[in-house]
C-alpha cells in the first residue's frame, strides 16, 4: 500500500516508516548519500526540529548534535538572530532574480574576513563553488590539469570524483560510473601532506597544471591537519610554475578562525571556496580571490558561470546575520573547550582498550580508532571501522548524534554547553565498543 501523508496521524509516523516510504521515492531514501548511514549499518533518523545544540527526531527523541548539518550551524540550530533575519527577508519576497543589497553586504563581510577574496561570486553550494573556481583557474591559466589530494572532497563535480574522500571513501567507491575517463584524465592526485609528490607532479606536468586545490585542513577523511610547511610549500610550488592555489574552505571558512584557515596559517591562496557556515543553514556557496583572476568571470570576463538562485535574498540575509554574530564570538574559548572535551573523550575510549588517535583544531575533531598518527587518507583508513560503527550506534542510542561515518568530523558550536559535553562523555563511558 502506498504510504502517504493523508492524515495528521501520518505526520507523527516514526523514522522507520518514513525511511521505508522515502526509499520508494528517493534513491537510498535520502538526498545525500552519507545521510543514509549505510557505512555504520543503521537506518537514518528523521528529524523534526533542532534548536541550539539539540535536535529532535520525529519520534520526539532528543539528541545532542555534533553533525550541525555537516558544519554550517556554528552558532547552533535555529539561532534566533539568524532566523529573524531570514524571516524578515522572506516577508519581502523569496527571490528576485535581480541584485539585492544583502548580496553586496555579504560579499563585503566575506572580504573583510578574508582579504585575499578581493572579489566574490555567490553560488548555491560548495560543489558549485569549487567547480567554478577550477573552471576559472583553467580559463585564466589556459591549462587543463588540476592537482587534488587523496581523501579530500570538493563536492561532486565530475573532475573531482577520483579517489574523493567524503561519501565516496565511506562507500569505498574510488571514483564513480558516469564520469568520462577523459575528464578525470586531467585530475592528478597526490597523498595529503606529501609535498614531494606534488613537486614531482609539477616536475612532470608543470606547464599543464592550472591549479592545486586543497582542503587547508582536511575534513573528509576525518579531520587531518596540514603538516608544518605543507601549505607554504604548495604556495611556493604553484607560484614557481604559474599555477593557482585554491583553498577549499567550505568546512574551514569561518570555523577554524573567523578568517578561515588562510588567516590561521598565514597563507594567501589565489582563489578560495566557501559554503556551509556562510549560508547559516541556507544553500549558499561562494568563490573568490584576486581581482585580476575574478574579473575573468562573466559578465565582465569570458569564463562562464551562472545560477538562478545565486545571491538569493533570504539566504544572503541568513548568511550575513550569521557572520555578523560570529564576528562577536570567542573562537579561542570554543577551541579550548572543544580541546578538553575531545581529549577526555579520547581517554575514556582509550580506557576501554581502543587505540585512539585524535586530530583536533578549533571546533573540529576526529577520533580515529588506530594507533597510528593520521596524516593522510592511507593512515585514516587504518581506523577500525567496525569499532566506529559500534561507537556510533551506542552513542545514538544514548542520545548523541554523531556523523554516521568515520571519515567525517565532530563539530562543536557556540551553542554546546559544558552540560552537553559532560552528558556526551557519560554516554561514551557506558558505550560497548
Ligand atoms: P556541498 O556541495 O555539499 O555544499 O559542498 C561540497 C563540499 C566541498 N568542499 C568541502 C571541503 C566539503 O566538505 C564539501 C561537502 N562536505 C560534505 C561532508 N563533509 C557534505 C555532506 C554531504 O555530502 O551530504
Amino acid at each position: 500500500m502506498e504510504l502517504g501523508f493523508e492524515s495528521e496521524k501520518d505526520s507523527r509516523r516514526n523514522s522507520k516508516e518514513l525511511f521505508e516510504q522515502a526509499c520508494g521515492v528517493m534513491p537510498g531514501g535520502v538526498n545525500s548519500p552519507v545521510r543514509a548511514c549505510k557505512s555504520v549499518g543503521c537506518d537514518p533518523l528523521f528529524i523534526a526540529s533542532a534548536f541550539g545544540s539539540r535536535m529532535a527526531s520525529v519520534e520526539g527523541r532528543e539528541f545532542i548534535d555534533y553533525v550541525l548539518s555537516w558544519g554550517p550551524m556554528l552558532l547552533g540550530h535555529a539561532d534566533p538572530v539568524v532566523g529573524a533575519a531570514a524571516k524578515t527577508a522572506l516577508d519581502a519576497g523569496a527571490s528576485f532574480g535581480a541584485p539585492c543589497p544583502d548580496e553586496v553586504r555579504l560579499a563585503l563581510a566575506i572580504r573583510r574576513a578574508m582579504p585575499s577574496m578581493e572579489m566574490v561570486r555567490m553560488v548555491n553550494s560548495g560543489t558549485e563553488a569549487t567547480m567554478s573556481a577550477v573552471r576559472l583557474a583553467r580559463g585564466f591559466t589556459k591549462r587543463d590539469k588540476i592537482v587534488k589530494f587523496e581523501g579530500c572532497y570538493h563536492g561532486h563535480s565530475d573532475g573531482f570524483l577520483a579517489a574523493a574522500g567524503s561519501g565516496l571513501a565511506t562507500l569505498a567507491i574510488p571514483g564513480t560510473p558516469g564520469v568520462p575517463a577523459d575528464v578525470v584524465r586531467h585530475t592528478l592526485i597526490a597523498p595529503y601532506n606529501d609535498l614531494q609528490a606534488v613537486k614531482d607532479l609539477f616536475e612532470a606536468f608543470g606547464d599543464e597544471i592550472a591549479c592545486v586545490i586543497v582542503e587547508p585542513v582536511a575534513g573528509n577523511m576525518g579531520c587531518v591537519l596540514p603538516a608544518p610547511g605543507f601549505l607554504q610549500g604548495l604556495r611556493e610550488v604553484t607560484e614557481q610554475y604559474g599555477a593557482l592555489l585554491i583553498f577549499d574552505e567550505v568546512i574551514t571558512g569561518f570555523r577554524v578562525s573567523y578568517g578561515g584557515a588562510q588567516r590561521r596559517f598565514g597563507i594567501t591562496p589565489d582563489l578560495s571556496c566557501l559554503g556551509k557556515i556562510i549560508g547559516g543553514g541556507f544553500p549558499v556557496g561562494a568563490y573568490g580571490g584576486k581581482r585580476e583572476i575574478m574579473e575573468r568571470i562573466a559578465p565582465c570576463g569570458d569564463v562562464y558561470q551562472a545560477g538562478t538562485l545565486a545571491g538569493n535574498p533570504v539566504a544572503m540575509a541568513a548568511g550575513l546575520a550569521t557572520l555578523q554574530e560570529l564576528e562577536k564570538r570567542d573562537y579561542d574559548a570554543l577551541e579550548r573547550r572543544t580541546s578538553r572535551f575531545a581529549e577526555e573523550l579520547a581517554s575514556i575510549l582509550g580506557s576501554k582498550g581502543l587505540p585512539t588517535s585524535l586530530n583536533h583544531i578549533a571546533s573540529i575533531f576526529t577520533l580515529f580508532f588506530t594507533d597510528q598518527k593520521v596524516v593522510n587518507f592511507e593512515t585514516a583508513k587504518t581506523s577500525d571501522a567496525e569499532a566506529f560503527s559500534r561507537f556510533y550506534a551506542g552513542m545514538r542510542e544514548a542520545g548523541v548524534n554523531l556523523a554516521p561515518s568515520g571519515f567525517e568530523c565532530v563539530f562543536t558550536s557556540f551553542a554546546h554547553s559544558d552540560e552537553d559535553f559532560e552528558k556526551t562523555l557519560q554516554a561514551a563511558s557506558r558505550v560497548e565498543v
